[in-house]
Formats: structure tokens, C-alpha cells, sequence
């Protein structure tokens, strides 16, 4: 990389998690295979059946706090890569885990929100949440009832601190995008926002060519143990 110190920004999918022993979304046998992501992963569905979608976020969760989950050496690389590269080094993650905290990262953003947060409807307050959430659970920190939900961001629903992200995204010198298949709008749209506002040098590190992959200068394949380490070391 240059000597110049440019800023970096790393955008990362699930794919980043899967070595972790997560679930990606839409690779065979994924998430979606097994349910229905109208069904828990958008409002309506929320409220339809809020206690169908409480079941699916508790058990991720529960495997996220309870399981032997550990930060791979993707996240590794990563952490060390904000330690130790003099510019900016900012992680957009869509991963709603908290593989990349725990690994050392700390400029991040959960784009897609965070597992380990719940949000009362009601009011917005945000609170950290360990445990399953129940459909009547108050919250402690407001005492709404029945207004609980996942700290996540569902179709339809507007992805967080977009505006810092493309204030980042139009100033940096290198954009990569790590484990996404480029398939979720506005993240998959990231490469755009670079090529247009900036003039980053951009790669796709990633299984497989993404939806997108043409439209990176560069692309790495391979399993994100093995490529995101060679890459940023
Ligand atoms: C490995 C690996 C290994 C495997 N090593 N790699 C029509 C056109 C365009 C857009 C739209 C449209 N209709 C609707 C929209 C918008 C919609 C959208 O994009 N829909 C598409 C389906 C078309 N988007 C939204 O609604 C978003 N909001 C929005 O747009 O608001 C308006 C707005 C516009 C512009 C600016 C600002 C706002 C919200 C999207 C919310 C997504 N939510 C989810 C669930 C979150 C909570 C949870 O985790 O449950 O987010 S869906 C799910 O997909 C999750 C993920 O973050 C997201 C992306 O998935 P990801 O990470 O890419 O995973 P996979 O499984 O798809 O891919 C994994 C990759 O890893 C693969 O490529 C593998 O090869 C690779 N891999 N093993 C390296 N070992």
C-alpha cells in the first residue's frame, strides 16, 4: 500500500464469520434455506408473528454468547491492520455478530445493527441484551412493555450511519469488500459510491466472485482465513 497513508474501508459480510463457525445467508444450506426472510427479517413480518422472529434472533444469539464463537484470523488481521496502519482504518460490517469487537477492531460500524443490542419501538431507546428476548419483556431502561425488538435492520428499513459511510466511503484510497455476495442494496452499492465520489483502489476478497465483482480493479478468491491475512500483512 502506499506510503502516502491513504484512509481504508474494509465492508464485510457474513462470509467473513463463516470460518467462525455463522451461518452465511445465501450459500447452500444458509440461512435463507432454512427460513423464510420475509417471515424474520422485515417489519411486516415482525408484525405478523413478533414471536416467531424473537425464537430466530434468540437462538443466534444464544450460539453468538453461549457457543465456542471465536474471532477468526480474518477478524485477526483486520484489528491488527487498524493498530498498525498510520491512516484510517474504518470497518462497515453488515454482520449483526460481534466477531470483529472481539478481535480488536474498534472504528466500526454495524450497518445492519448488532445481535448483542435490543431497541424499545416505543421510544428508540437501545440497551446492551445477552439473553432471549420475550414478545411482553419491558424494557429496563424505559419500562415500555411489548415493544421490544432486535437492534437489527430489516428489508425495507434504513441501514445505519449511511451518512457517515459515505462520507468515508468518498475519501478513502482503498475500499475493500471482504465475504459479501453483493446481493443487499445500499452495501452492494458501496463500489459505486467509491467509484463515482472517490478514486480508491477497490478489491473483492471473497469465496467466490460476487454480484458485483466486475466492478472491482481486483479480486482476490479464496476462504477469508487465508485471503484477508495475505492481503493486509
Ligand atoms: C466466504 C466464505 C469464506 C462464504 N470466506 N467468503 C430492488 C433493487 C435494489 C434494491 C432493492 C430492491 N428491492 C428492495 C431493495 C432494497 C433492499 C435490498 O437490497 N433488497 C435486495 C434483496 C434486492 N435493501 C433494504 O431494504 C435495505 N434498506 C434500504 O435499502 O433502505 C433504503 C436506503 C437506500 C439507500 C440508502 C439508504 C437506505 C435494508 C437491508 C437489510 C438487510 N438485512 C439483513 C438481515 C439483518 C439482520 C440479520 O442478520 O438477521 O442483513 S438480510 C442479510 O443480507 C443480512 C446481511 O447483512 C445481508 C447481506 O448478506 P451478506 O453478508 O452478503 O451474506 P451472503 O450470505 O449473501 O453472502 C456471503 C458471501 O460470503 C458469499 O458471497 C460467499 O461466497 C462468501 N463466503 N464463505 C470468504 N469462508
Amino acid at each position: 500500500m502506499s506510503a502516502a497513508h491513504p484512509s481504508i474501508v474494509v465492508l464485510t459480510g457474513a462470509g467473513i464469520s463463516k470460518e467462525s463457525g455463522l451461518d452465511t445467508f445465501r450459500c447452500a444450506g444458509g440461512i435463507w434455506d432454512r427460513v423464510n426472510l420475509e417471515d424474520v427479517a422485515t417489519p411486516e413480518g415482525f408484525a405478523r408473528d413478533p414471536a416467531l422472529v424473537q425464537r430466530f434472533y434468540d437462538d443466534r444469539r444464544r450460539q453468538l454468547v453461549e457457543s465456542d464463537v471465536q474471532p477468526n484470523a480474518a477478524h485477526v488481521a483486520l484489528a491488527r491492520l487498524e493498530r498498525e496502519w498510520p491512516g484510517e482504518v474504518l470497518i462497515v460490517t453488515q454482520n449483526i455478530d460481534d466477531l470483529h469487537e472481539r478481535a480488536g477492531s474498534t472504528n466500526l460500524i454495524h450497518m445492519h445493527g448488532e445481535l448483542l443490542k435490543v431497541r424499545c419501538d416505543a421510544c428508540g431507546t437501545i440497551q446492551a441484551w445477552r439473553t432471549d428476548l420475550h414478545v411482553e419483556t419491558p424494557c429496563p431502561a424505559c419500562a415500555h412493555v411489548g415493544a421490544m425488538r432486535p437492534h437489527v435492520v430489516w428489508f425495507g428499513e434504513m441501514p445505519l450511519q449511511m451518512e457517515r459511510i459515505h462520507e468515508a466511503l468518498s475519501g478513502c484510497g482503498l475500499f475493500l469488500s471482504v465475504g459479501t455476495s453483493g446481493n443487499v442494496y445500499p452495501a452492494a452499492g458501496f463500489v459505486h459510491v467509491v467509484l463515482d465520489l472517490g478514486d480508491a483502489h477497490t478489491a473483492e476478497l471473497n469465496l467466490e466472485p460476487s454480484l458485483g465483482a466486475s466492478l472491482f480493479e481486483e479480486q482476490v478468491y479464496g476462504p477469508a482465513t487465508e485471503v484477508v491475512p495475505a492481503y493486509v500483512e
